[in-house]
């Protein structure tokens, strides 16, 4: 994207993304105003504040054509759907859109990490950080996972390396961003309801390698048979992690064995996982993307291994909660999709009772079918997604519907025997009663201790 001093920008949408974009035009001077849906009361009042002393112009409750008509670029925020009437207007008159990352694309000062995947970006992204950090690196650390990776360029002389994590959302409008590893750790069906179709999403998870030249990296998540296929229909060659013998880092039970060849220099390396948080399959696969990456950036064996030992995984995915009564009860709140429940029942080796449900985001539950069945010894359902889910499972296990976190946990106690782990994994959305993955996470473990408090009083009557 070529900026001109004068030119105008319209920011579409003002969360984090959209603030830290209106700064980084502002700071190349290009005049900047926002457009947002909200109602200007529902607007934090510092924020707006701010925007009145950089004397920017802002559009509140809708997206006009005539506020967006006077703009020589419209930059929507990675939430804003591309199919609103202003974005397809602008496209017709030959008026660029273009995201965060097509913004960035040229101007880092440091080689770019990129991470991308339907599930375990936020794990890898930041376990890279952790091991570049053991290695003495100052990685800035952005993107999907929170800090808008246009903050970069606030303090850019800062870091000697960049870790973003990308949604789909960001890539659709990658313009020429060039990470110099590019990681697609896996595809299954998500976000279809932005995107349309599930070969639109795998098109935007691919924008993460269009703009790699020779001598760029990129790294593919070989178990998944979706990616797996994409490597070779493609042609794109790169590094591969996962369970096969070819794989740059095998996994082999609780072992990463590293095999490179980069820049004239091989390694051979062995990582032991078992002592680490890092033992639950999922992280096994995430742990090999990080080290393949951390290896290949130049970190030695051991600051990888001192990354690994201080590495802990981030809240609600596949987090042990309690044991009660010889149950285990396990917080997977952030699994919101069908692909990130799939692997958290694949992973669990006892009998499961699954609370799951929430808010439906188009996901297929017939996909579910095989490893409920393997894995599944009730289920409790919650929420709006509740009865499509029973239609799709009830005929392979019993099933029954919860009112609330706390009607679910108790019920499955109910039918729990030592050894059997409680497993809450939605596979869904969480917006329909809880403010985020956060807090349904929060509400389910607090259900769980009131639970064990019970059991305790009961126990000493
Ligand atoms: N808005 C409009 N018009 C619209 C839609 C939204 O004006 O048509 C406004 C909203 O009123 C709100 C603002 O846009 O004021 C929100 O913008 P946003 O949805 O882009 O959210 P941000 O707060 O800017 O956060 C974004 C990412 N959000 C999304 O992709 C939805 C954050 O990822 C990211 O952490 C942040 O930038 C910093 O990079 C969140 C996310 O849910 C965690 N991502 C999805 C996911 O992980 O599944 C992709
Ligand atoms: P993302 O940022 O892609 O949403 P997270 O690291 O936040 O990924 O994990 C989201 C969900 O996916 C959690 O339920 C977690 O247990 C699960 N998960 C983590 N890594 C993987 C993986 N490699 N494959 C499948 N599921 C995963």
């Amino acid at each position: 994207m070529q900026w001109h001093n004068g030119m105008r920008a319209v920011v579409l949408g003002l969360g984090t993304a959209g603030l830290a974009t209106v700064h980084f035009l502002l700071h190349r001077h290009i005049r900047v105003a926002v457009s947002d849906v909200r109602r200007r009361e529902q607007i934090d009042a510092e924020i707006l504040a701010c925007l009145r002393n950089m004397a920017v112009e802002l559009e509140t409750g809708e997206h006009s054509a005539a506020f967006c008509a006077k703009a020589d670029v419209l930059v929507p925020s990675p939430g804003v759907p591309l199919d609103l009437p202003v974005l397809t207007a602008a496209r017709e008159q030959g008026v660029p859109v273009v995201g965060e990352l097509a913004m960035a694309a040229g101007l880092f000062q440091a080689p770019v990490i990129a991470v991308t995947g339907s599930n375990g970006k936020t794990t890898v992204t930041s376990l890279i950080g952790e091991l570049l950090l053991a290695a003495g690196k100052t990685p800035f650390i952005g993107g999907n996972i929170g800090t808008p990776l246009l903050e970069y360029f606030n303090d850019p002389d800062r870091y000697d390396v960049v870790v973003l994590e990308l949604s789909s959302f960001q890539l659709d409008l990658a313009g020429a961003f060039r990470p110099d590893i590019g990681v697609l750790l896996n595809i299954s069906p998500d976000h279809l309801d932005r995107h349309g179709s599930l070969e639109a999403y795998m098109a935007a998870k691919m924008r993460i390698f269009s703009g790699q030249q020779s001598g760029d990296i990129a790294i593919f998540g070989d178990d998944d048979p979706v990616v797996a296929s994409i490597q070779q229909n493609t042609g794109v060659s790169g590094y591969r992690f996962g369970a096969g013998p070819h794989c740059n880092a095998r996994i082999d039970e609780g072992m990463v064995h590293l095999n490179v060849q980069h820049q004239q220099s091989v390694r051979k390396e062995l990582y032991d996982l078992r002592e680490t948080k890092l033992h639950s399959s999922v992280n096994r696969l995430n742990a090999a993307a990080a080290i393949l990456v951390a290896a290949l950036q130049g970190s030695s064996q051991q600051a990888i291994n001192a990354g690994l030992a201080a590495f802990i995984p981030p809240p609600h995915r596949m987090t042990e909660v309690t044991m009660i009564a010889g149950v285990r009860f396990i917080n997977d709140s952030k699994a919101t999709n069908v692909g990130a429940l799939q692997a958290a029942l694949a992973g669990c080796s006892a009998p499961v009772i699954l609370i799951a449900g929430g808010r439906d985001k188009g996901g297929d539950y017939m996909l579910l079918r095989d490893v409920v069945e393997q894995r599944v010894k009730h289920l409790v359902l919650l929420g709006e997604a509740a009865s499509k889910m029973a239609a799709a499972l009830d005929m392979i296990v019993p099933t029954q519907l919860a009112a609330s976190m706390e009607d679910a946990v108790r019920a499955s106690m109910a039918v729990a025997e030592a050894g059997d782990i409680v497993l809450l994994a939605p596979g869904c959305a969480s917006f329909d009663m809880f403010s985020g993955y956060a807090e349904r996470g929060r509400v389910f473990c607090e259900c769980v201790h009131r639970l064990q408090q019970d059991q305790t009083v009961k126990e000493e009557i």
